[in-house]
């Protein structure tokens, strides 16, 4: 197992627990969650999702990428509606981000209503290196945060910001400075949230992504589209190649 999984007064906590591959979200990780989160509305009142102190995750496993023709993808619907899951939880969603958050990792982060970060968090898509691009979600949800100039600098150049930056374009809500920090603050702040209305938070909520939404959903599904569709160039095929001989 890696993904680790509990409930305690009303807070939902998964720990994304494969530290030796920084969490690369596999298939089967993939599932894992999916099939702790099938339904945490009915158990709990606030979800909270972790990494461990090497990474938040590492993006999409690179491995199977690398090996995946469009039309694998388009027919097996590669992660797809299962990640559809996690983009429509209707209870809060806070992560707490310690190093690495890249990739469909960074997505995971901004699928999340309240993102805490460790002073040593990276944030970034690097998919452009690897011949790709986002296709969880990034290319919608980071230009409705930072603006249309700045996400278009990080998704094309790939850079990695760290979270003292993360914060000052409002992407986290907060930065601190150990991995026990992160645990108790995030922790503290999801129990504060687990104890309000739940009905007040479900509709705060919906009315708040509403204020984002409009048009976002559509704007994932093509954007999954544009990923898949890099399957078969050949930058794609030398790029993963290049990085997993490393
Ligand atoms: N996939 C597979 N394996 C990975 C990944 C990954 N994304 N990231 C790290 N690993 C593995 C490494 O291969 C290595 O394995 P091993 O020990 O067996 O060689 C192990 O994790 C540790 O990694 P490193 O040795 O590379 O650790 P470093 O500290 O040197 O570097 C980095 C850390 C900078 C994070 C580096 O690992 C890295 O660049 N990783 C890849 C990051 C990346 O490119 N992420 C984007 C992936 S693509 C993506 O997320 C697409 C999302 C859209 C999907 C849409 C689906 C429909």
């Amino acid at each position: 197992m890696s993904v680790d999984f509990q409930i305690d007064n009303f807070v939902a906590v998964l720990t994304l627990n494969n530290p030796k591959k920084l969490n690369a979200l596999s298939t089967n990780f993939v599932e894992e969650m999916y099939d702790h989160l099938a339904d945490v509305e009915k158990k709990a009142n606030v979800l909270v999702i972790f990494g461990t102190e090497k990474a938040f995750a590492a993006g999409v496993d690179i491995n199977e990428i690398n090996t995946l023709s469009f039309e694998q993808a388009l027919l097996n619907e590669f992660i797809d509606y299962k990640w559809e899951r996690i983009l429509n939880i209707k209870i809060p969603v806070i992560s707490g981000v310690e190093k690495y958050a890249l990739g469909g990792g960074f997505e995971l982060a901004l699928a999340s209503d309240i993102i805490i970060a460790s002073e040593n968090a990276k944030f970034g898509f690097p998919e452009v290196n690897l011949g790709l691009m986002p296709g969880l979600g990034g290319t919608q949800l980071l230009t409705r945060i930072v603006g249309v100039r700045k996400a278009s600098e990080l998704i094309m150049s790939g850079d990695f910001i760290d979270a003292k930056e993360a914060l000052r374009l409002n992407i986290i809500s907060k930065t601190v400075s150990s991995s026990s920090d992160l645990k108790r603050e995030t922790l503290d702040l999801a129990h504060k949230i687990a104890q309000k209305s739940p009905t007040s938070l479900r509709l705060i909520k919906e009315a708040i992504q509403l204020s984002q939404n409009t048009g976002c959903l559509q704007g994932i599904k093509t954007e999954r589209n544009l990923f898949r569709s890099l399957f078969s160039t050949s930058f794609k095929e030398k790029l993963t190649k290049e990085f997993l001989k490393r």
